[in-house]
């Protein structure tokens, strides 16, 4: 429950970005519905669209979630309106002297605890659906670095690193001012990818809120979580850990394509990967 909390503390930062003058053209005017593009818009009040099965069960989740809030406090609300009219001083100028009433006390301490159990049930379902990594037909190291990240595809002896753009590169790529990157991550669609965070410094943490994945990216220490795009196009993410100075410039692209597409991506990737330098690019961009 906390994670989903985090999350949408989150969402609700992210789905500021796009008002940013100079930021992407994709997003929806105002008043208009989002656009599916794997990014939040403007007025976004609620979840990017989710496009794997983690964040489907998160939404049903939350569902479940907005239900039992608006329940409980219109019952509050009933319950306070209706003590300030019929018990106030001019409508009831005599008060009750009555201190305990057992049943009530049972009641209002039985009753939570139901619905506790209910919020429970599911929410742990969901805990364990995330932790419990399916059979991976793809796996991705994403190693945080100060201040971009690394990826490795360990399988397919391919690494590469992957920074943020410029504003001015941005605007040429038609990407989305802060979220696009030099060296997109590509998957295939409908396969399970598990992926591997690890901080090659300081936490950072390795996010794509349409995939309902968010893991810690921490030095010395492997963590592991999974996604299973279900459609393709592009989808992005931040670092959400504050991991120093240029931690709002370490953004994250995943592109979702065919096998086709993904196995002839992968084919000219090793090429062109061969030699690039993160370190060195990331001098030449904040000079
Ligand atoms: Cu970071």
């Amino acid at each position: 429950m906390l994670a989903s909390l985090q999350r949408r503390m989150f969402w609700a930062g992210t789905a500021l970005l796009p008002s940013v003058p100079g930021s992407s053209a994709i997003a929806a005017p105002a008043g208009q519905p989002c656009p599916h593009t794997g990014q939040p818009c403007g007025w976004q009040i609620n979840f990017q669209p989710a496009a794997s099965p983690v964040m489907e069960n998160i939404e049903d989740f939350h569902r479940l979630l907005v239900w039992i809030i608006t329940a409980t406090s219109l019952f509050v609300l009933v319950l306070l309106l209706w003590i300030m009219v019929r018990y106030n001083r001019r409508a009831n100028p005599a008060p009750s002297k009555t201190e305990h009433n057992t049943l009530l006390e049972i009641v209002w301490t039985i009753v939570p605890v139901i619905v506790l159990v209910i919020i429970a049930i599911p929410s742990f379902k969901l805990l364990y659906y995330e932790a419990d990594i399916p059979k991976p037909d793809l796996t991705i190291e994403a190693i945080g670095k100060q201040w971009f990240w690394s990826y490795k595809y360990p399988t397919q002896n391919l690494q590469f690193d992957s920074l943020g753009l410029s504003d001015a590169d941005a605007l040429k790529r038609n990407e989305p001012r802060l979220l696009g990157v030099d060296n997109i991550i590509v998957v295939p669609v409908n396969k399970v990818v598990k992926m591997v965070t690890t901080g090659a410094d300081v936490i950072h943490s390795w996010t794509i809120p349409a995939f309902g994945v968010k893991m810690d990216a921490v030095p010395g220490r492997l963590n592991e979580t999974w996604f299973k795009a279900t459609e393709t196009g592009t989808f992005y993410g931040q670092c959400s850990e504050l991991c120093g100075a240029r931690h709002a410039f370490m953004p994250i692209e995943v592109k979702v394509v065919s096998q086709t597409d993904f196995d002839s991506w992968l084919a000219g990737a090793k090429k062109k990967f061969a030699a690039i330098d993160g370190k060195t690019r990331l001098a030449a961009l904040t000079q």
